[in-house]
């Protein structure tokens, strides 16, 4: 298959059946019949799954799949890659606020530029002033610690070669960095492409300002993930053992002032309890990195969802 859209959805039953006439639409004027459309409801409380139940008699492209409850964007999407048979995958968001019209540049751009992933980017933007701000300065830091020049990280409309999304794993609320987790798994070829954006029109925003606290919390887990994640012992070993070797030469210098030269009264020394803690801390570093290796080595790449219905779709 050609190419594969995935739409994670929340509560977005009055969008999905515009979302689909607009995709169809655009896929007919490009003259491709040969893809799908798969929306993730991520454990939607409204009419959702019968909205899309019956968008499936109209639109034989369309594949669901529903979880029983609400695991969140990423998990929405990480399931969505696991389960996309194109070569070229998109992903947007269901409340038409991204573009269909987008959809053929963006393939063309995997296809005959050969990028790894192109990311959408909502230059003029159709938001409140109160998120437009923060992630402009979000945007820029996570520029700042991933060395990605991307004006618009998170833009839900992206396009990705299928290499990309089968070699990932977003979890948590990472799909705000995707293009960082992306670089780290060796996908460098990274480029933009301005897409318009629309407000919204039905449903409201999912994010509220929670997103900015997390957001800060999963750049810096991010960062230290994509640096250290698969060694974290190169971290807290290395500062283990500095700390451990400065406290045991403080130490060792101590202990031979009190035995040849008979100092007295070393246990009062500011530098004595200095040795003492630095050999501790570093004795904890250590067993810190020591940890995380085998947390690593024993959950790589378990992360499983309560599925509760599929349309159209095997799920193994
Ligand atoms: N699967 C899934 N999708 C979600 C969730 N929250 C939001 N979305 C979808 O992600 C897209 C963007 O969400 P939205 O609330 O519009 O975020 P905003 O545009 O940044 O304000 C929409 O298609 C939502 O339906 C969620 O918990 N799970
Ligand atoms: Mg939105």
């Amino acid at each position: 298959m050609r190419i594969s859209i995935l739409v994670p959805s929340y509560n977005e039953e009055e969008s999905l059946p515009h979302l689909m006439a607009w995709i169809e639409r655009v896929m007919k004027e490009y003259n491709e019949s040969d893809f799908e459309v798969i929306v993730i409801d991520d454990g939607s409380s409204d009419g959702s799954w019968k909205v899309l139940q019956s968008l499936k008699e109209k639109y034989p492209f369309l594949k669901a799949i529903r979880f029983r409850k609400n695991y969140g964007k990423s998990s929405a999407l990480n399931t969505g890659f696991r389960h996309a048979s194109g070569e070229v995958v998109i992903t947007m968001d269901a409340d038409l606020q991204d573009s269909p019209d987008e959809i053929p540049e963006l393939v063309r751009m995997i296809e005959e530029e050969e990028y790894d992933i192109v990311s959408g980017w909502k230059k003029v933007r159709h938001d409140p002033l109160s998120k437009t701000i923060p992630t402009k300065i979000y945007n820029a830091a996570t520029r700042f610690l991933s060395g990605i020049s991307l004006h618009d990280m998170n833009c839900g409309l992206k396009a990705y070669n299928k290499d990309v999304v089968k070699n990932i794993n977003v979890y948590g609320e990472m799909h705000r960095y995707i293009p960082v987790i992306a670089k780290a798994a060796g996908f460098s070829k990274i480029g933009e492409k301005v897409v318009r954006h629309q407000a919204r029109k039905y449903g409201t925003t999912k994010f509220g300002l929670e997103r900015f606290v997390y957001g800060l919390l999963d750049l810096l887990s991010i960062t230290f993930v994509s640096k250290f994640g698969k060694r974290p012992m190169h971290l807290f070993g290395s500062l283990g053992l500095l700390s451990f070797f400065l406290g045991f030469v403080i130490l060792v210098y101590l202990s031979v002032s009190k035995i040849w030269w008979n100092e007295t009264g070393i246990a009062t020394r500011p530098l004595f309890f200095f040795g003492i803690i630095t050999v501790l801390l570093g004795a904890q570093l250590f067993l810190t990195g020591f940890l995380g290796e085998l947390m690593i080595s024993q959950s790589a790449g378990q992360h499983t969802y309560q599925v509760r219905d599929t349309i159209d779709l095997d799920l193994d």
